[in-house]
């Protein structure tokens, strides 16, 4: 009996480790039982949000519209309710700009032209649960046109005035064809980066008190550029891929072909309109910033072409529009050789109303540069 009583060592070591075993995995089941009803005592457990998705506009959209509206799509596992948090801007990641609304819309305003949009959506239900939507982006259209710039209709208007004086004699009918013209006077940023990229020498500090380094200043970066001379202004213009504007495109622009009108809101003078020489209501003794008198706008959509600073204009000067030579068809009136004035248009901050009518002229030498001159650009479409 020996042979029975033998105990075999492998068969030992087997049963002991199976005993081992079971008590673990026993003892690790009670662990995770009694782990779960500590964590979660009121019952079934909740999922979090799915991601956000089918964004409008699509991810990586181009050509929006400026009024475009965001909208999404979301749910959750556990049907619960949700509300968003919305991130949106220029930059990515974006910053936020909503929090807690429960609509799956997002009104962002009237965006800019030509430029690239960030967005994200954070979704949280109603537990406590959160997941944030991926970084999408769109770009919007150029405007169906140039950046910054209105298309002027084609067509004919009366250009001159009897208010005015006799340089603006006699009112003759132009007939101008379709035009870009800039929404606004360039600004110093812009000229700025023209100068950098071109090695062209900063204008001139103009000296406008309590205005320090007005050209390079950041605080003026939205305002006019000022002392540019009409070879400077052209090279501009040029090399942004546009022209100064005729002087017949200047005046449609500034009071459209509806009616003669005096200014570009219309024939009564409203001081607060625009920016020129003592005038308390507009608010500043020199310059302001591009686009800051919206109820001053002229009928093609353009900004200060009242007052703040006079815009160089690519024609010569002519003392009437009764000399021979006057085109009609908005083309720029050259003399040939070129004459020594060259047009200026809409009055500064230091002038009168009386100058910053829509048919006023001004005429300065091409290369003279004065603190009260701009310029915009206007393009061939
Ligand atoms: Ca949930
Ligand atoms: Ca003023
Ligand atoms: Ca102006």
């Amino acid at each position: 009996m020996e042979m029975w009583t033998e105990t075999n060592p492998q068969e030992l070591e087997f049963a002991m480790s199976y005993t081992k075993l079971f008590c673990l995995v026993s003892i690790t089941l009670l662990m995770l039982f009694n782990g779960c009803k500590k964590d979660d005592p009121a019952g079934p457990s909740n999922s979090a949000p799915n991601s956000p998705y089918s964004p409008v506009p699509a991810d990586s959209a181009t050509n929006q519209s400026v009024t475009v509206n965001l909208s999404w799509t979301c749910s959750d596992p556990d049907g619960d309710s949700l509300t968003y948090d919305v991130y949106f801007g220029t930059l990515s990641p974006p910053p936020q700009v909503s929090s807690g609304q429960s609509a799956t819309t997002y009104n962002p305003g009237t965006l800019a032209h030509s430029t690239t949009y960030y967005w994200r959506i954070v979704a949280h239900d109603n537990n406590d649960h959160t997941t944030s939507g991926p970084v999408w982006s769109f770009s919007t259209t150029s405007g169906g046109g140039v950046a910054g710039m209105v298309l002027v209709s084609a067509g004919p208007y009366s250009m001159g005035a009897d208010y005015q004086s006799p340089t603006s004699l006699p009112i003759h009918t132009v007939n101008v064809p379709a035009f870009y013209m800039d929404i606004y006077e360039v600004t110093n940023a812009q000229y700025k980066a023209f100068c950098d990229s071109t090695s062209r020498a900063y204008p001139p500090d103009p000296g406008f008190s309590g205005m320090p380094d007005y050209f390079t200043n950041t605080a003026y970066m939205n305002y006019p550029v000022v002392n540019v001379d009409w070879y400077d202004a052209r090279a501009y213009a040029a090399w942004a891929g546009k022209r100064l504007p005729t002087e017949a495109e200047w005046e449609r622009a500034a009071k459209g072909n509806a009616d003669n009108r005096q200014w570009p809101w219309g024939d009564t003078w409203v001081a607060a309109n625009a920016n020129i020489y003592n005038n308390p209501a507009d608010g500043y003794t020199y310059t302001s910033p591009v686009g800051n008198y919206p109820n001053g706008i002229s009928p093609a959509g353009c900004y200060d072409m009242a007052g703040n600073v006079w815009e160089w204009c690519e024609d010569d000067w002519h003392d009437n529009y009764n000399i021979g030579g006057r085109p009609d068809d908005g083309s720029a009136w050259i003399d040939n050789p070129r004459g020594s004035g060259r047009i200026g248009r809409g009055g500064s901050w230091s002038g009168g109303s009386p100058y910053s009518r829509c048919a006023g002229r001004g005429s300065n030498n091409p290369s003279f540069r004065l603190d009260t001159i701009g310029f915009r650009c206007s393009g061939t479409p």
